[in-house]
């Protein structure tokens, strides 16, 4: 999706020529984008966006994406957003020298779409269960005056309105056990679908890595993460383990220090509190 120049209110990034991707690292969507650029092996300009330091919530950044989200794309001054449409986008407007990462039959491309938006859909759950058992509230939860500014700031857009009431919500009540359960079981549900594709191929769709398998990569990683038991879908841990040998994957996929220590205490105190997800689930 293209952000229409007028509502670029950012006017130095309509100069900027070439491939430039905001984003930020532990982001799930810009890890997303950022393997199928090294997969390609496509050189891109990286601006970091510190989520941590609410640094999508300056009005420079809300210049470019009202919305305030990463990853954006900005190629040649346009500014691009919705990590599976700049997917798209850079797998059939830059060149390189690796094949394309979509399918050329159209049947098969009709599949990748259905499936793209299923685990677009699913952004929110994914959202619920990182910040219910992978990172500590009291460091993640946003202040009230950020919300505000977030609310405030650049040009109007339907979809801000959905995240500041996401993480007003989360300042308030954290996350209820009952929406932990229903974000688990969506994602259970995708996951029995994966395991269904896993049975006549290694891979997520025809006989080569695609989009789909980066895109279901990063949610799997994250669910991982989070306390999901993969190993209830042996197909779908065993395509996990062998992506997981990619070294664009790895790398994309790593929490940077500090991130990654506090992570691990923090679960081992969700451990000893007994509130893992597992815990969460049996529970209910
Ligand atoms: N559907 C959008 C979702 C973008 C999105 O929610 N990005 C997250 C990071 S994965 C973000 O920037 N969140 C900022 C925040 O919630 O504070 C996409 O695929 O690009």
């Amino acid at each position: 999706m293209i952000i229409p120049d007028e509502q670029v209110d950012t006017e130095d990034v309509k100069s900027w020529k070439g491939v430039h991707l905001l984003h930020f690292q532990g982001s799930s969507c810009s890890q997303k984008v950022r393997i199928l650029l090294r997969e390609r092996g496509i050189e891109f300009i990286s601006h970091e966006i510190d989520l941590a330091a609410d640094k999508h919530v300056s009005p420079w950044f809300l210049g470019v994406n009202p919305r305030g989200v990463v990853p954006v794309l900005v190629h040649d001054g346009v500014v691009h957003v919705e990590s599976n449409d700049i997917l798209e986008y850079l797998d059939s407007n830059i060149v390189s020298a690796a094949p394309s990462f979509f399918p050329v039959d159209e049947a098969e491309r009709g599949i990748v779409k259905q499936s793209l938006e299923l685990e677009n859909s699913l952004h929110m759950d994914l959202r619920t269960l990182t910040m219910g058992f992978i990172m500590p509230r009291r460091l993640a939860q946003k202040s009230e005056k950020t919300l505000q500014r977030w609310e405030d700031e650049g040009a109007s857009n339907p979809k801000r309105a959905l995240e500041v009431e996401w993480w007003r919500d989360y300042a308030l009540e954290g996350i209820p056990a009952e929406r932990a359960r229903a974000s688990f079981k969506a994602h259970r549900d995708a996951f029995a679908i994966l395991e269904d594709r896993l049975v006549s191929s290694e891979w997520l769709i025809g006989d080569r890595l695609t989009v789909l398998d980066i895109a279901w990569f990063i949610t799997t990683t994250r669910l991982r993460n989070a306390g999901y038991p993969l190993a209830d879908h042996p197909r779908l841990h065993v395509w996990h383990k062998r992506l997981a040998h990619r070294p664009a994957f790895r790398k994309e996929t790593r929490d940077a220090f500090p991130v990654r220590s506090i992570v691990m205490l923090y679960q081992l105190f969700r451990r000893v509190q007994g509130t893992t997800l597992r815990d969460v689930m049996a529970s209910g």
